[in-house]
């Protein structure tokens, strides 16, 4: 078992989510690596935020990219070279605030990427804004009186956005969580994990949780079936929360069917070099 641990010193608040989040990956990863994966082929994609400090964190490959657009990097790594597993740290503001066009058409283009959404609810590095999924009445640094918007549901987006695979854990279920990871990264397409994660400094809902949480069983799903659940849950208080894989169909990635398209027609480099020089 590699420890995957780097000379980086972590700077996460005692007690945070993603430490469990961080235990879970290193799991996953070495569960491929004992089934034969290389390790140099597994690269992570951050973005911005305390969630993307994971990269840090890991001894593996990584690219660190801006705030909302690590998806979009992910893609163009996918696409450069199709023997690569990547994997994107993302928080719910980059994800679903900055970068939400291209968490949308990297699902509809059903790429051969892994999105982990740390969902702590807020912008936390930034110590509390309110994003897309804080719930109505959420008192923070930008909502002093209270978020007045409802919340909308992020795997009901990934449903509709045509996600391939699409699932729920919470970063205290540690081997819930490294199980899904390793389906969603050997999974041949779009892959979305949204990881309840709280932040414990801005928005500490470990007792909400707790209490809220349940396991689904792991079968096919029609959409109908996968939509039941997913709005099983509001994101304000009401309803419990599904965890697991909710939906997952087979589909053609992006990759593969551009590889398709340009197939013989590569540039031939050495013509173009003369042409050059
Ligand atoms: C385009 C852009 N907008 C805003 C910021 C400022 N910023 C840096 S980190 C951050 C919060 C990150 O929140 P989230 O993506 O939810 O990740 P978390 O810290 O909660 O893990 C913000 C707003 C930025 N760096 N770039
Ligand atoms: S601010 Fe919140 S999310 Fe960030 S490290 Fe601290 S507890 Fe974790």
């Amino acid at each position: 078992m590699e420890n995957l641990e780097t000379y980086c010193s972590n700077t996460w608040c005692p007690g945070c989510g993603n430490f469990g989040v961080l235990a879970a990956v290193k799991k996953a990863v070495n569960s491929l690596l004992s089934q034969g994966a290389k390790k140099e082929n597994i690269v992570l994609v951050s973005d911005i935020g305390c969630s993307s400090k994971s990269t840090d964190y890991l001894d593996l490959n990584s690219f660190d990219s801006l705030h909302g657009r690590s998806i979009a990097t992910a893609l163009g790594v996918a696409l450069a070279n199709p023997e690569l597993k990547v994997v994107v740290f993302i928080g719910d503001g980059g994800a679903l605030n900055e970068g939400v066009a291209h968490l949308i058409h990297t699902a509809k283009r059903n790429s051969n990427v892994t999105v982990l959404m740390h969902n702590n609810r807020l912008f936390a590095l930034t110590t509390g804004q309110f994003t897309a999924v804080s719930p109505k009445g959420l008192k923070g640094k930008s909502t002093p009186e209270g978020v007045t918007e409802e919340p909308i549901n992020p795997l009901e987006l990934m449903l509709s956005a045509k996600a391939s695979f699409i699932a729920r854990s919470y970063s205290s279920k540690i081997d819930h969580l490294a199980s899904l990871i390793e389906k969603a990264i050997k999974h041949e397409g779009f892959s979305f994990i949204e990881i309840l994660q709280p932040c414990i400094s801005f928005f500490n809902n470990f007792q909400f949780y707790n209490e809220k949480v349940y396991e689904v069983e792991e079968k096919e799903r029609t959409k109908e079936e996968a939509r039941k659940l997913i709005e099983e849950w509001n994101y304000n208080g009401e309803g419990r929360i599904p965890l697991g894989l909710l939906y997952s169909e087979k589909r053609e990635t992006y990759e593969s069917s551009i590889n398709k398209l340009i197939k013989g027609k590569e540039p031939d480099i050495k013509k173009c070099l003369q042409a050059h020089f």
